[in-house]
């Protein structure tokens, strides 16, 4: 790896060129030792933007959301980066394209960067990926990061848990408030967006996230999530959902509950990276070739021989005698 290659492409990014942007994604979305020599470098001179986490049900309305807030944004006079996480298979790149053509008008502006990026699959891979686009487009000056993805599944949870400000979306009278209470999207909420208000129901739905809200604990002088109908694809209630980002921002700065997120942040971040690491180790002790005489640890866990707490721990144990040795 070339690291004048790796200087000269941080460079162009912090000074702003969206091609150099794109191309670190590129790297950044494979992953490997660029890829991490680039977020190294970069890492510097993030910490500016605010980074806003949209999730919620498939079809509730997520990037039509991103796309009226991104124009909202804009007209405040911010730049903004998108980031659309793509939680499924490879295969789902129709969906990816329709995202794309949906935000067609919105790739004019340059002061809007807009990338999808697709997982594969990796253990991790995903949360971790989106934490370094994230910090690519944050070097690159963007000023609002807006990362969607879909609210379904563990994986997507941690990749909200990058964001500064969560924005859970939901839709009237769909009645799987309790399902998403589940799942733990709700209680990760800082602001609930009812969109598609102008169906039916829509009020209701207000009512029941708000009722249900005053379950949940809070502390004394704790933010409360405003509950706040909108319909995206009619541009309406967006201003307001702006307003809560911007409250929410103030609120985090002036109760050093930001600096708290932050912290939070990086520390999911590099558990998670260690956890990798340490299952990379494990595994290549496991099943590298060199092992070929210690893969029988493995058969005596096959032959019950030996528990499987015994054998992580003997090859954990291994592997951390490599590292230190
Ligand atoms: N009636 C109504 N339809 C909407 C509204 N917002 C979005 N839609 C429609 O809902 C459908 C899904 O919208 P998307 O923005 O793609 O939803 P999404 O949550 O990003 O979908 P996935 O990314 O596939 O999970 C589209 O047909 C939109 O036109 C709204 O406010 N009202
Ligand atoms: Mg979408």
């Amino acid at each position: 790896m070339a690291l004048e290659l790796v200087e000269a492409l941080a460079e162009q990014i912090v000074e702003g060129s969206t091609r150099a942007l794109a191309r670190g994604l590129t790297w950044v979305e494979s992953g490997g030792a660029r890829a991490e020599a680039l977020c190294a470098r970069l890492y510097p001179s993030t910490g500016r933007a605010q980074i806003v986490g949209i999730t919620g049900a498939p079809g509730s309305g997520k990037s039509t959301l991103v796309r009226a807030l991104a124009l909202v944004a804009r007209a405040r006079g911010h730049t903004v980066g998108i980031l659309a996480v793509d939680p499924s298979s490879p295969f789902s790149g129709g969906a990816i394209l329709g995202d794309r053509i949906r935000m067609s008008d919105l790739t004019l502006d340059p002061g809007v960067f807009i990338r999808s990026m697709a997982t594969r699959g990796a253990l991790g891979g995903l949360s971790r990926a989106a934490a370094d686009a994230v910090d690519l487009m944050d070097a690159a000056g963007l000023g609002l990061i807006l990362v969607e993805t879909v609210g379904v599944g563990q994986d997507e949870v941690d990749v909200m848990r990058l964001a500064h400000t969560i924005v859970v979306v939901s839709v009237p009278g769909l009645g799987d408030d309790v399902q998403a209470l589940k799942a733990g999207i709700l209680e990760i909420a800082d602001v609930h967006v009812v969109n598609k208000a102008d169906r039916e129901g829509a009020d209701r739905t207000v009512a029941e996230l708000r009722a249900m809200l005053t379950l949940l604990p809070a502390a004394e002088d704790a933010w409360v999530p405003p509950v706040l109908p909108a319909s995206a694809a009619r541009d309406e209630g967006i201003e307001a959902i702006a307003d809560a980002l911007d409250s929410h921002r103030t609120y985090q700065k002036t109760s050093g509950e930001l600096e708290r997120r932050r912290r939070k942040i990086v520390t999911a971040r590099v558990l998670r990276i260690a956890q990798d690491l340490v299952a990379e180790t494990v595994l290549a002790r496991a099943l590298g070739p060199e092992e070929a005489g210690r893969a029988s640890l493995l058969d005596r866990v096959a032959r019950r021989e030996l528990s499987p707490h015994a054998c992580a721990r003997a090859l954990l144990a291994q592997a951390a005698g490599r590292a230190t040795g």
